[in-house]
Order: structure tokens, then C-alpha cells, then sequence
């Protein structure tokens, strides 16, 4: 049987260059290889403050971004969490396993806190949990995920751990399928590239113009050369995935001190777009034909109950939920 691969992207908005190159870079990657299920994690979505009459249609958002970016229905199976209920059935489960104290210390449950201190929920300090059912639901053995997401995988395996050694071995060990844009810094020159914090991110469906404009408000210094300041690393971070033969020319001039900082800009923003391109085009296709797209989510969804229901038949059993 061939390993199982899971990811799943929120739909808090557009996908960004972060999402693109830490997480479904590493999808692209293992469609051909595993059994992969992507989804669209609606119910994580909800965990921050959201329009409900908005939510439908960045689901499907998130679904046309992942078939524009080349993720195929043919190699992967397109979930969207809510419509397998078996998610948040495992979740419970699982939630009576693991200490709360544990959860309450995870760097992204207090930087989410710090973000909306007036929206702590227990769904919230509940994401790794569902997390870890989302991935284990499925028997995932690799996570193409960023690296802020570490901690959350580290949880689904003391999870994992802990349910093997109650009830009898069910569930693999997932790990974390790193790429090299693991880490994309944001825009703004601190923190990460972030949907939910304006300025610190390229979407892929920015223009031509979005874009120049964007990585020419990134704060650089006035003249080249010594220490970078944190805008200048981003835009060489930028140039080593989209101008990566360019990179050694800009670093030279930069050490010179002779670096136009608007001349990489400029010729970064291109290089970009010129990426972006395609993927823009292809996702026009879809667009254009709804029909295909509606049942492409359906046929993704009844393959990953039939996934679903199996392992949920195990952990019922093991946990003492089917009479003799
Ligand atoms: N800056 C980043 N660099 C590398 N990978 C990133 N990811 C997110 N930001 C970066 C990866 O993208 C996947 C989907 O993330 P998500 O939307 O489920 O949640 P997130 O990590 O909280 O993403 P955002 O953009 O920061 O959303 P908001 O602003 O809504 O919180 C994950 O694999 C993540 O690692």
C-alpha cells in the first residue's frame, strides 16, 4: 500500500507565496509519488474571527487555488474537512487522551491569542487536536507543511504515541516533509508572510502591478552593503525561488555597495509574476467551468469518507464503542 501523505490550507483568504512555497510545494511534489488527500481545513478556519456569508466561497477559493497551482484529481484527493465528519468524531477522541496543559503552552495558540484577545476560544486552544485527527484520520505518514507548524506535528505524534500504547497500535508516526521554503518572512520586514496581516504577503493571484508594488514598499536601507536589515534578507530570500541565477550578481553589487535597491526590486517583482503567470491562467480555466470543479470536490469527498470511516471503525472498536 502506498504511504499517505495529508495537508490542509485554511480558508482565511487568498493563498500567499508562504503557503505556496512552505506547504503546496511539498504537495506538488508527493502527488505522484503517495496516496494524498488536500484539503481545505473549513473548521480550523473558524477559530479566528470570520464572515459566515463569505466562508463558502473561500473555501472554494482555496479548492481552485490548489487546481491552479497543478495539484491533479487524478494523483490527489481535494477535501474539504467539514463535509468528513469523521474529523471532529476523532478529534473528540482523541481530545480525551492528551493533556490540556500541553496545549496551553504551543507558540501558535499564544501568538493567535496575542493576535485576537478578545476571540480565545476553545476551539482554538483545540487546533492541534483536530489537527492531529485530520492527518491520522487518514493513516498520514507525511505532512507537507511550514515549519511553524512543527510543534502541532510534535503533538499528533505524542498523540499518536499515547492512543498505540492505550488501545493497541492504530496509527503511524507522521512527519513533517520539509521544502525549502519552509520559512517565508513577511513583507514588513518581522514575522512571517501571513494572510491575516496586511502588507506581509504576496497573494497568487496579485497582478503585475500588486506585485511591483508590494515588494517595492518593502523597507530596505539607503545604501548597500554591512548587515541586511531584515526587508533587505526577504528580497534575497524572494530571489533565491524566482531568480535564483540572478542571486550572486545582486549580492555581489549589494557587497560593493553599489546595489540599486529598485533595480532588484523591480527586476524581483517581474520574475514573480512571470511565475505567477500560468498559474493565473490555469486558474481562469477553472473558473470558467464550475461544473468541473463541483464535482471534482464531490468525487474527493466521497473517496475520503470511504478513507475515513475505515479508520474510525478501528478506533471505535479499540476504544470500547462497538457492543460484542
Ligand atoms: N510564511 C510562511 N512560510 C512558509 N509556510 C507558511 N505557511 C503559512 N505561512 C507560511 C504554511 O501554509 C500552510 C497553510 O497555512 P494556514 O492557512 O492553514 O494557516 P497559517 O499557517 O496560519 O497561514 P497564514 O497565512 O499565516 O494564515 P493566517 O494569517 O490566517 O493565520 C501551512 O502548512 C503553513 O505552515
Amino acid at each position: 500500500m502506498k504511504k499517505r501523505v495529508y495537508s490542509g490550507i485554511r480558508a482565511t483568504g487568498r493563498l500567499h507565496l508562504g503557503n505556496y512555497l512552505g506547504a503546496v510545494k511539498g504537495m506538488l511534489a508527493l502527488q505522484d509519488e503517495y496516496e494524498c488527500i488536500f484539503s481545505v481545513v473549513d473548521l480550523h478556519t473558524i477559530t479566528v474571527p470570520y464572515d459566515p456569508s463569505t466562508l463558502q466561497n473561500s473555501i472554494r477559493e482555496i479548492i481552485i487555488d490548489y487546481l491552479a497551482v497543478g495539484l491533479d484529481p487524478k494523483k490527489c484527493h481535494l477535501e474539504i474537512q467539514s463535509k468528513v465528519p469523521q474529523h471532529t468524531e476523532l478529534a473528540y477522541f482523541l481530545s480525551t487522551i492528551y493533556p490540556v496543559s500541553r496545549l496551553e503552552d504551543l507558540p501558535t495558540y499564544k501568538d493567535k491569542k496575542a493576535q485576537y484577545p478578545k476571540y480565545v476560544n476553545m476551539g482554538l486552544l483545540y487546533y492541534p487536536v483536530l489537527m492531529a485527527a485530520d492527518v491520522l484520520l487518514y493513516k498520514g505518514e507525511l505532512v507537507p507543511v511550514g515549519i511553524d507548524q512543527e510543534p502541532h506535528l510534535e503533538v499528533m505524534r505524542e498523540i499518536a504515541r499515547k492512543f498505540n500504547s492505550m488501545f493497541g497500535p492504530v496509527f503511524p508516526q507522521p512527519q513533517r516533509f520539509k521544502t525549502e521554503g519552509e520559512y517565508i518572512p513577511s513583507l514588513l520586514g518581522s514575522g512571517k508572510m501571513s494572510k491575516s496581516v496586511e502588507g506581509s504577503y504576496i497573494n497568487l493571484t496579485d497582478n503585475s502591478e500588486e506585485i511591483r508594488k508590494k515588494i517595492r514598499s518593502v523597507p530596505t536601507a539607503t545604501t548597500s552593503g554591512g548587515e541586511m536589515t531584515e526587508g533587505t534578507k526577504v528580497l534575497f530570500k524572494l530571489l533565491e525561488f524566482f531568480a535564483k541565477d540572478k542571486t550572486a550578481q545582486f549580492m555581489k553589487e549589494y557587497d560593493d555597495g553599489t546595489l540599486q535597491f529598485v533595480k532588484l526590486k523591480d527586476y524581483l517583482a517581474d520574475a514573480i509574476f512571470a511565475h505567477l503567470k500560468p498559474i493565473q491562467g490555469k486558474r481562469q480555466e477553472f473558473l470558467e467551468n464550475p461544473k468541473l470543479v463541483d464535482e471534482i470536490i464531490k468525487d474527493g469527498i466521497s473517496k475520503c469518507t470511504v478513507m475515513a470511516e475505515e479508520t474510525m471503525r478501528q478506533v471505535r472498536q479499540k476504544m470500547g464503542f462497538v457492543g460484542k
